[in-house]
């Protein structure tokens, strides 16, 4: 029987924080062993909001030299970035035809990250969910690991296959299911639990980069909002302790350890020895990560090598679906 086929993509809008790796990388490390796993660096979503040319060739580098430090494995998995196939911009157009425009009012990223000023905001920053089906959909998908924040895009995907199949009758795109890390579907802001984490938070101190110092740790969990309170000993006590919910939720994602074990170890303890635990915690995953991140970016040609290679392959499967999708539009004269 053949594997199913991941498709995933990050962003390179900024460095890859805790958030990213817990809600969305931890999961890719799995599904290359298990399945026919493609990752993508997505550059063309970064520009929905304007990226420094500069800064955007850098973090396209960086994302990928934190896949690989993570444990990614170019043997095991097809990495590449975006704008180097193109067939992602052509299938999306296509699937934009397909779109309606009621759906995309839907959804709330676009509200969230266009603000106030709506009419300002790119077409792209409105179109970007077409473009996500686009990716997913290009390499006949069955799983998307992502993050929670992301669902919603991912319903889309499904009602756009869905609307496409019945347009064409024929029962073509595949409808890709999301697999959210249950331990960890949305890692929360550390100095505001009612967002979440997120690369383009002002505060530093919101969030936990895969490459920041021990230091940096130990400084941003010491920072990170609290109580007053105790450790709770029972897990009806975090619903209203949002901040505690969230460093728990940290510490049985890396641990391993459901939450409700975390919650009886450190059951009426002081919340600033949990909190040490955790930094010792965090700075075990992230030290070796961070440290070969930086080993690896200083080997310019076998990061360039890496995306060559996998753009290559991503562009002979990427292929094979636009042909197939020509024919079903009726675009090739046969
Ligand atoms: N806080 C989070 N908790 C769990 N998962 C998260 N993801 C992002 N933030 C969290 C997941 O990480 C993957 C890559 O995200 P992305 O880089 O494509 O885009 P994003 O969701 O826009 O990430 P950021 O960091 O929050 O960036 P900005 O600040 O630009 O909005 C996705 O699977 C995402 O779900």
């Amino acid at each position: 029987m053949s594997k199913d086929i991941v498709f995933s993509g990050v962003q390179p809008t900024g460095e890859i924080h805790l958030g990213n790796y817990l809600g969305a990388i931890k999961q890719f490390l799995n599904f290359q062993n298990e399945c026919d796993s493609i990752f993508c660096i997505v550059d063309q979503h970064a520009i929905t909001i304007f990226q420094d040319p500069n800064e955007l060739k850098e973090n396209v580098l960086s994302v990928l030299a934190i896949f690989l430090a993570s444990g990614l494995d170019p043997k095991k998995c097809i990495i590449f970035n975006q704008a180097s196939v193109r067939e992602h911009s052509v299938l999306s157009w296509y699937l934009s035809c397909t779109a309606r425009v009621g759906w995309l009012n839907r959804m709330t990223q676009f509200k969230d990250k266009a603000g106030k000023n709506r009419d300002n905001a790119s077409l792209g920053l409105y179109a970007y969910p077409v473009l996500m089906a686009a990716d997913i959909l290009l390499y006949h998908a069955d799983k998307v690991p992502v993050g929670d924040d992301q669902k919603q895009h991912l319903e889309l995907t499904r009602d756009i296959a869905h609307k496409f199949n019945a347009d064409y009758r024929h029962e073509y795109f595949k409808l890709p299911d999301p697999i959210i890390n249950k331990d960890a579907p949305r890692i929360m802001s550390l100095r505001d639990a009612n967002n979440k984490m997120s690369k383009s938070d002002v505060s530093k101190y919101s969030r936990i980069l895969l490459t920041d110092s021990n230091d940096e740790i130990s400084t941003k969990i010491s920072k990170a909002k609290s109580d007053s309170l105790k450790m709770p000993s029972s897990s009806d006590e975090l619903s209203d302790r949002p901040e505690i919910n969230n460093l728990i939720t940290i510490y049985s994602s890396i641990s391993n350890i459901d939450k409700d074990s975390v919650i009886n170890l450190f059951s009426g303890k002081e919340i600033s020895f949990f909190k040490s635990e955790l930094k010792d915690l965090v700075i075990s995953l992230v030290e070796p990560i961070a440290s070969s991140t930086n080993e690896i970016k200083s080997d310019i040609s076998y990061l360039k090598t890496t995306l060559e290679d996998g753009a290559m392959r991503a562009t002979e499967r990427a292929r094979k679906t636009i042909d197939e999708v020509n024919k079903l539009i009726g675009f090739s004269i046969d």
